[in-house]
């Protein structure tokens, strides 16, 4: 990639907590993966974001954004925001509560709102983040969704079709109701990507619940008017479904290999060629990944699969939380840069 190319798509790393410089002019977006939540905020001229996604010090770390442009914040409608005229980070949370549909159509509304207001129509990538998630809410429904009923509808009020859904994560918190954080480009041409080997995760059987998870498996950024090959993959999470069904319920190793299968599948030269994306990439190529792993037990054997596959230079997250069904004991996501 050139320099000019790199110039104008996101960057991020992930950064230990006590090697961060939040004071460092170039900063977009903090997000802690920490101990505890806190809501968004923008005192110090960058978005900062703290999900309690953490058992102690020790799996803590930051997820970084840098830009090379100026910065400018703000917060409007509990959304807090940072932008460089090319990139938008936005954030907001969902207290904890007996029900999420209602408040979650109300933040995404108005993250969506924000969005076309400052002008950054694509919408590349969501982080959600919810405690509770296999709960059930006060009314028996499932605290996942419930979340994914006020998710589709703030997307339908909006005009949001199901070919402009972002790349997205929805996975289990430790606290603090539900967390999210959107990823949007001003001029970037994007393309979402999906798995021919998985039903879209938008037309799953109401069996999965009320309204449908609204994502794409992956979007694909790119610089317009430069060649598709220079472009950016944010794989979803992504775990050990075939068609819409869960496979090898209860075997973690099993689960983690089909994960990286279809991962493998999304970003490989069948699916780019596909979606006309002259790019080839494999898990090598695989950066800033999150392996969500339900059973703290269960982390060195995903990690031990999880490292045959990836660059031994990939930075790699493992974080010990619930994931979006019951039956699934890992996921995992991360960018091709
Ligand atoms: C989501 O609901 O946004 C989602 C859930 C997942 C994986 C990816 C996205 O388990």
């Amino acid at each position: 990639m050139t320099q000019q190319q790199s110039a104008t798509l996101p960057a991020s790393k992930f950064a230990s907590l006590d090697e961060l410089d939040e004071d460092a002019g170039n900063v977009l977006g903090i997000i802690n993966y920490t101990t505890g939540a806190a809501d968004p905020d923008t005192s110090r001229g960058h978005l900062r974001l703290d999900i309690h996604m953490a058992h102690g010090d020790s799996d803590s770390f930051s997820e970084v954004w840098t830009t090379d442009l100026p910065v400018e914040s703000g917060e409007s409608g509990g959304i807090a925001y940072a932008h460089d005229g090319e990139h938008l980070l936005c954030a907001g949370r969902i207290p904890p509560g007996d029900g999420y549909a209602s408040g979650t159509r109300a933040a995404y509304a108005r993250t969506l709102e924000l969005m076309a207001e400052l002008g950054y129509h694509h919408c590349a990538r969501m982080w959600n983040f919810v405690n509770r998630i296999n709960e059930d809410n006060a009314d028996g429904l499932e605290i996942y969704r419930d979340f994914c009923k006020g998710r589709a509808e703030a997307f339908e009020a909006h005009r949001f079709n199901d070919s402009s859904v972002p790349a997205a994560t929805g996975i289990g918190s430790l606290g603090g109701g539900i967390a999210f954080y959107v990823l949007a480009s001003r001029t970037g041409a994007l393309t979402p990507l999906e798995n021919s080997k998985q039903v879209s995760a938008y037309h799953y059987p109401e069996q999965y619940g009320p309204r449908p998870p609204k994502f794409a498996r992956a979007t694909h950024l790119s610089v317009p008017g430069l060649d598709s090959a220079s472009g950016q993959i944010y794989v979803s999470g992504t775990s050990s479904i075939r068609g819409h069904e869960t496979l090898f319920a209860g075997d973690v190793e099993k689960q983690t290999l089909l994960a990286l299968e279809n991962v493998a599948h999304l970003i490989g030269p069948d699916t780019l060629s596909h979606h006309r994306i002259d790019q080839r990439s494999t898990l090598a190529d695989l950066d800033t990944i999150k392996v969500y792993v339900r059973n703290h037990d269960d982390i060195p054997a995903v990690r031990r699969i999880c490292e045959e596959h990836f660059s031994p230079d990939a930075q790699v997250a493992y974080l010990n939380v619930d994931v979006c069904r019951a039956d699934l004991s890992v996921e995992l996501e991360g960018i091709v840069r």
